[in-house]
C-alpha cells in the first residue's frame, strides 16, 4: 500500500533512531562541556591548594632554618656552654621540634641530649639543606623534616615534627590528595614517609615547586571525582539539559511524522499532479454505443506504479483533502476531454465519484459551474456520484447546494445501490436521477431464483420511483441480455470496457470500441 510503503525502506529504522538522536544530542553535548567545566576546576583547585600548601611549608621552613642559621656560628662551641642557646631555639620558634649543632661532619650537640655523638651524611641531605625522614630514634615511625646549614666545618640543624606538615597538607579541599616531596622521598596527608616513585593524581594532577626550599607539592584528586563534582553542582544544569534533549527529540518526531504521514504524501502527490482520471465508458441499452463515461481516480506513484483508489481514498476522505483531490480530478478530466468533445455525442453523461463531505459548502457547485463551462453547451451532462455507503447528513447547506446543482443541470446518481440504507425520503431529499446498481446483484444472473428474485425487485424500484437505472460490473453476455429484458437503460462492466487512461479513452471515442490492450 503506498501510504505505509512509500517511505523509502532503507530510511524506516533511521526514522525510528533520528529522534532519538536528536533528542540524545544537547544532553551528550552538554554532559560533555559539563565534564570539561568541572575538569578545569578541578585543575584550578588542585593548583590553587598545592600552592597554598607550599607556601604554608616555607612558611613553617622560614621558621626553622631562622633557628639554624642563629646557631650556625655557635658550632664547633663546647656543647656543655651552647646547649642553653639551642633549647632557646626550641621554645622561641613555633615549629622548632630540636636544634642541633654540626662540627667536622658529627652532630655533637643536641637540645634534647647535650651532648652526643651521631655522624652526619650528606647524601641524606636534598641540594644540602632538607632531609625528609620517616623517623628517628627519639620517634620512631613518626615523620620529621630536618634543615641544615653548613660553613666549612661547621654545621646546625633544625627540625620540625611531621605532625606539623601533616596539617599543612590538611590545609584546604578535603578531597584533594597532596603530596610533600623532597629527594626521593614523599609524604603524604597521613603522615606516612615513603621511598621511590611519586604516584601520579588520576585527575587535575597539578605540581608546585618551591623556588625558596628544594621541595615539591604535588596535588590531585582521584579517579571519579569530576563525576562526583558533576553530580553535586550541575543537576539543575543536567535537568535543563533532559528537558531540552525532550524536547528536540519530541520536534524531531513530530516533523519527521508530519513529513511522512498520509496526509503529506497525499498533499505531494496532488502537488506532482499524480493523481489521473481514468475512465470507464457506460453504454446505452439496445446498441451499447458510449453514452458516458464514469471518472475513476488512479495514483500514478512514483515508485509503486498505478495505484487503486480503494487503497487511498478512504485515508483523503478521513483527512479531508479528498476535496481537492476531486477538483484537481475535475480540473484535469475538462482539460483532458473538451478538446475531444466533438467526438462525443450531444448529452454524454461525465460521471464523477463524491463523497458526502464534499456536500458540507457550497465549493462542489463552483467546482462543477467551472467544469461545465470548459465544454460547449449542452455537450456534457455532468453527473455526480454520491455511493450509498455513507450517506449524507442533511442540513441547509445541502439543500441550497442539491437545489442550485439542479439548476445547473448536474444529475446525482446514488452509487452502489443496494448496499447501504438510503430510503425513498433520501432519495427525494437529495432529487437523485439515477441509480447506480450494485455490481453484486449483477453478479446473481445466472444464480439461484431467490437471488434473481432481489434484483427485479430493484429494478422495478427503480423505474417505479421514475429513476434511470445503470447496472455494474456487467461482465458476461448473460448478464448484459438479462438487463436488457428488464428494460435497463445504461450498462456498466468490463464486457463493454475497462476503465481506461485519457489516452486510450480518447483513441477508442472515435471508433467506440476499446483498444485492444486494456488497462488496469
Ligand atoms: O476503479 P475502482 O477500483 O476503480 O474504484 C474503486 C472505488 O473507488 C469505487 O468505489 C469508486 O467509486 C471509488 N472511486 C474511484 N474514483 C473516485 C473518486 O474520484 N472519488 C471518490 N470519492 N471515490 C472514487
Ligand atoms: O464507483 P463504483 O463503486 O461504482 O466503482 C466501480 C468499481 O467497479 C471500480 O473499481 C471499477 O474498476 C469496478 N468495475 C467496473 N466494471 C467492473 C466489472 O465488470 N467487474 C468488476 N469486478 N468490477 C468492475
Ligand atoms: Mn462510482
Amino acid at each position: 500500500m503506498p501510504l505505509s510503503v512509500h517511505h523509502r525502506r532503507p530510511r524506516r529504522p533511521l526514522r525510528l533512531l533520528l529522534p532519538w538522536l536528536v533528542g540524545a544530542l544537547p544532553v551528550l553535548c552538554g554532559l560533555l562541556i559539563m565534564y570539561w567545566q568541572a575538569e578545569r576546576e578541578l585543575q584550578g583547585r588542585s593548583e590553587a591548594s598545592a600552592k597554598q600548601t607550599a607556601t604554608q611549608i616555607e612558611r613553617i621552613l622560614d621558621n626553622i632554618s631562622a633557628a639554624a642559621r642563629d646557631l650556625l656560628p655557635l658550632a664547633g662551641l663546647p656543647c656543655v656552654e651552647e646547649k642553653l642557646a639551642l633549647r632557646d631555639q626550641v621554645t622561641r620558634r613555633a615549629f622548632v621540634r630540636s636544634t642541633n649543632l654540626v662540627y667536622r661532619g658529627e652532630l655533637y650537640c643536641s637540645s634534647l641530649f647535650g651532648p652526643y655523638s651521631e655522624p652526619v651524611h650528606d647524601s641524606d641531605y636534598t641540594q644540602g639543606t632538607l632531609w625528609l625522614m620517616s623517623g628517628n630514634s627519639v620517634t620512631p615511625g613518626h615523620a620529621l623534616l630536618v634543615f641544615r646549614v653548613t660553613e666549612g666545618d661547621r654545621g646546625a640543624i633544625s627540625t620540625v615534627d611531621g605532625d606539623h606538615l601533616i596539617s599543612a597538607l590538611h590545609l584546604l579541599d578535603a578531597d584533594v590528595h597532596p603530596l610533600l616531596q623532597i629527594g626521593s622521598h614523599w609524604m603524604d596527608r597521613d603522615g606516612n614517609v615513603k621511598d621511590g616513585p611519586l604516584p601520579v593524581a588520576e585527575v587535575a594532577a597539578a605540581q608546585v615547586t618551591s623556588t625558596r626550599y628544594p621541595f615539591s607539592i604535588h596535588s590531585g584528586y582521584a579517579q571519579g571525582k569530576v563525576g562526583e563534582l558533576m553530580r553535586s553542582e550541575y543537576p539543575a544544569l543536567f535537568g535543563l539539559l533532559v528537558v531540552l534533549g525532550a524536547i528536540a527529540g519530541v520536534t524531531c518526531y513530530w516533523q519527521l511524522r508530519r513529513v511522512t504521514s498520509p496526509r503529506a504524501e497525499l498533499q505531494r502527490a496532488m502537488e506532482a499532479q499524480e493523481f489521473l482520471p481514468y475512465f470507464q465508458p457506460v453504454v446505452r441499452r439496445g446498441d451499447y454505443r458510449w453514452a458516458g463515461v464514469e471518472v475513476l481516480m488512479r495514483w500514478q506513484h512514483p515508485r509503486d506504479g498505478l495505484v487503486r483508489p480503494d487503497l487511498f481514498i478512504p485515508y483523503a476522505e478521513h483527512s479531508g483533502q479528498i476535496v481537492p483531490m476531486t477538483r484537481q480530478l475535475m480540473q484535469r478530466t475538462a482539460e483532458l476531454l473538451a478538446p475531444h468533445a466533438d467526438t462525443l455525442d450531444d448529452g454524454f453523461h461525465v460521471g464523477i465519484n463524491i463523497t458526502a463531505d464534499h456536500c458540507q459548502d457550497l465549493t462542489l457547485y463552483d467546482d462543477c459551474q467551472a467544469f461545465l463551462a470548459a465544454f460547449p453547451a449542452d455537450k456534457v451532462v455532468l453527473t455526480l456520484e454520491l455511493t450509498e455507503r455513507k450517506l449524507i447528513v442533511p442540513s441547509e447547506v445541502t439543500h441550497t447546494l442539491f437545489s442550485k446543482l439542479h439548476e445547473l443541470g448536474v444529475l446525482i446518481a446514488l452509487d452502489d445501490f443496494g448496499t447501504g440504507q438510503s430510503s425513498l425520503a433520501y432519495l427525494q431529499q437529495f432529487k437523485v436521477d439515477y441509480l447506480k446498481i450494485d455490481q453484486s446483484f449483477v453478479a446473481m444472473i445466472g444464480g439461484d431464483a431467490l437471488s434473481l428474485h432481489i434484483l427485479d425487485s430493484v429494478i422495478e424500484l427503480s423505474s417505479k420511483l421514475g429513476l434511470g437505472i445503470v447496472a455494474e460490473g456487467v461482465e458476461t453476455e448473460a448478464q448484459r441480455d438479462y438487463l436488457d429484458r428488464h428494460n435497463v437503460d445504461f450498462q456498466q462492466g468490463y464486457l463493454f470496457a475497462r476503465p481506461m487512461s485519457a489516452e486510450a479513452f480518447i483513441q477508442a471515442l472515435a471508433t467506440q470500441h476499446p483498444p485492444l490492450v486494456v488497462s488496469h
